[in-house]
């Protein structure tokens, strides 16, 4: 077992059954031009877990852990997509719109693609998804079953939207989750201090977080 100083207390896994999820380092959240720019947020925020998530990245391959990454995004066709989501707000672009990057949240387009310092590499799992959760609607259960995957180590953006719907239903399905600090950002710097918070409170409710070094300097 390996032992990371976590909050709110330390956070055990076995290096045989963990694998790093991280959810939706996409163009269409991180760039100007895509889909969280339309929503009318500032994406300057997200940059700041780039490099900590390629930091991570490097990690789990040099170990040889697995790695699972996720898009949020739609068929062309828009068929896995509610008009609730494309219908709400008044975004600048909508869900399908032709903006800068391709088509807003459109599989295969520009702005859906991973940003290029945190791209997959052959042999790692990447999960399209029509929804905020990365359970809904994929196969994500099938593979951390096939894996044998027990703890999850989590990255990505936004920290209290796809972030924390997946962390919050992969603890309900048993999972050990981990979320390091720096590699998630919001658009709004409260929102991540808060859902920090609201995972280390009541014991660790839905799971722990730690910051990046001290997962690097247990697992090292
Ligand atoms: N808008 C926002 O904060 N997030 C999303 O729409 N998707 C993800 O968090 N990936």
């Amino acid at each position: 077992m390996m032992t990371v100083e976590a909050n709110p207390f330390a956070f055990h896994f076995d290096p045989t059954s963990v694998a790093l999820i991280v959810i939706d380092m996409q163009c269409d959240f991180i760039n100007p031009g895509g889909f969280g720019e339309t929503l009318g947020n500032d994406v300057s925020h997200l940059q700041r877990a780039v490099s900590p998530t390629k930091d991570l990245l490097t990690l789990f391959r040099h170990k040889g852990w697995p790695v699972i990454h996720t898009r949020e995004n739609h068929l062309p066709d828009l068929s896995d997509c509610p008009p609730a989501k494309r219908d709400r707000g008044s975004p600048s672009l909508r869900i399908g719109d032709d903006g800068p990057m391709g088509r807003i949240l459109i599989r295969g387009e520009p702005g859906a693609k991973i940003v290029p310092d945190c791209t997959p590499i052959e042999g790692e799992h990447v999960i399209d998804k029509p929804g905020k959760g990365a359970f809904y609607a994929t196969n994500l259960d099938k593979i951390l079953s096939k894996l044998g995957t027990k703890s999850l180590v989590f990255a990505g953006v936004t920290t209290e939207v796809c972030v924390q719907s997946t962390m919050r239903e992969a603890n309900d399905r048993g999972f050990e989750c981990l979320l390091i600090e720096e590699a998630t950002e919001s658009y709004f710097p409260e929102f991540k201090a808060a859902t920090l918070k609201m995972i280390q409170a009541q014991g660790g409710i839905v799971g722990w977080t730690s910051a990046l070094a001290n997962f690097q300097a247990a697992a090292s």
